[in-house]
């Protein structure tokens, strides 16, 4: 199964080959939060799988043909089948193969896994805009006070439900498509964001401790390496940490 270190292929690059039989394709970038939550999953179902990452501050020309607009994470199947957008790229993943189902087979269950991602909705753009303002000096005191909202209404969910995870009593999707945000709190210096909810700061402990989750985290040192370079808009920022 490869691994997440390969180089990204940028402007000028030839576009890679078919998909090998037996193993699905992820276009990704090593610090995307989105493609983590697709990488997740392929773990966690012990999915055979390729990465290949992609430059986005200088995007193959080819790329445009995976995703009109060029994001990550895409998925490319042996058939030519591309899925992209990660939610749907997840329950792509989980329908398509077997093993331990991550959405439930209830259906109000998935619904209601479903709900929790609707209301996890704003979470994402919160985060990049205190990132962003934090980075460029500027006050954030706004963004942070409405990111905690959006954690106290998680929080809520979680007393509410009285359970370790936000499907139930074991690990499941909705928890995996949260857990990239969660993970990039301390880097983004946003861990202050945490502090007036426990049954958060409980749940994130418990979620280090799950396997999968473990094998993907990622070294702060070269998180921070990466962030440095992105905010220089140094195109070699993607690449940042890799052994060559
Ligand atoms: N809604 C998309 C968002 C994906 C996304 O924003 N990916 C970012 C990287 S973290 C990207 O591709 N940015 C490059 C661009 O927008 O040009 C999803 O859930 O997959």
């Amino acid at each position: 199964m490869a691994g997440d270190s390969s180089r990204t292929l940028s402007k000028g690059s030839c576009p890679p080959g078919p998909v090998p039989d037996g193993v699905i394709r992820l276009y990704s970038m090593r610090f995307c939060p989105y493609s983590h939550r697709t990488r997740l999953v392929l773990k966690a179902k012990g999915i055979r799988h390729e990465i290949i990452n992609i430059n986005l501050k200088n995007k193959p020309e080819w790329y445009y043909t995976k995703h009109p607009f060029g994001q990550v994470p895409v998925l490319e199947n042996n058939q030519c089948q591309l899925i992209y957008e990660s939610v749907i790229a997840c329950e792509y993943l989980d329908d398509a193969y077997p093993g331990r189902k991550l959405f439930p087979y209830d259906p109000y269950e998935r619904a209601r896994q479903k709900m929790l991602l609707e209301l996890f909705c704003k979470v994402p753009q919160l985060t990049k805009d205190c990132l962003v303002a934090l980075r460029c000096g500027r006050d954030c005191t706004e963004l942070k006070a409405t990111l905690r909202r959006e954690f106290c209404n998680l929080e809520e969910i979680l007393e509410y439900q009285n359970t370790s995870f936000f499907g139930g009593s074991r690990i499941s999707m909705v928890d995996y498509l949260f857990w990239p945000w969660f993970e990039r709190l301390d880097v983004y210096g946003l861990s202050d964001c945490i502090n007036h909810t426990p049954m958060l700061q409980v749940w994130m402990a418990t979620m280090k401790q799950d396997p999968t989750v473990c094998a993907l985290l990622i070294d702060k040192g070269i998180f921070l390496g990466f962030l440095n370079l992105y905010f220089q808009n140094n195109p070699n920022a993607f690449d940042f940490g890799l052994v060559y």
